[in-house]
């Protein structure tokens, strides 16, 4: 059930391990207070399989990427959040 990356797909539901969504990590990479980084376990097994990017900075997801083998290359690659929205978290990390 792998995919390459180069499968970017516009809009559509991203399929991910589980249907959880802990955040291991909240990341603001530009400094402007928004949260532009998400790391997420969507199993509950603690190892991450979602990765979410802002790019535009305007708070909103713009690509996400699925680890869904956890091996630390992304299978899936979609634009958007992959229907998959973040809560609207300050950031853990100031990067
Ligand atoms: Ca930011
Ligand atoms: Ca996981
Ligand atoms: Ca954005």
């Amino acid at each position: 059930m792998s995919q390459a990356p180069e499968s970017v797909t516009d809009g559509e539901t991203v399929e991910t391990r589980g249907d959880e969504r802990v955040e291991l990590l909240r990341a603001d990479t530009n400094n402007d207070g928004k949260t532009d980084v998400w790391v997420v376990d969507t199993d509950g097994d603690g190892k991450a399989d979602l990765f979410q990017f802002d790019t535009d900075g305007d708070g909103k997801v713009d690509i996400t990427m699925v680890d869904i083998d956890e091996d630390g290359q992304p299978d899936e690659v979609v634009d958007g959040d992959g229907g998959l929205p973040p809560e609207q978290l300050p950031p853990t990390v100031q990067v």
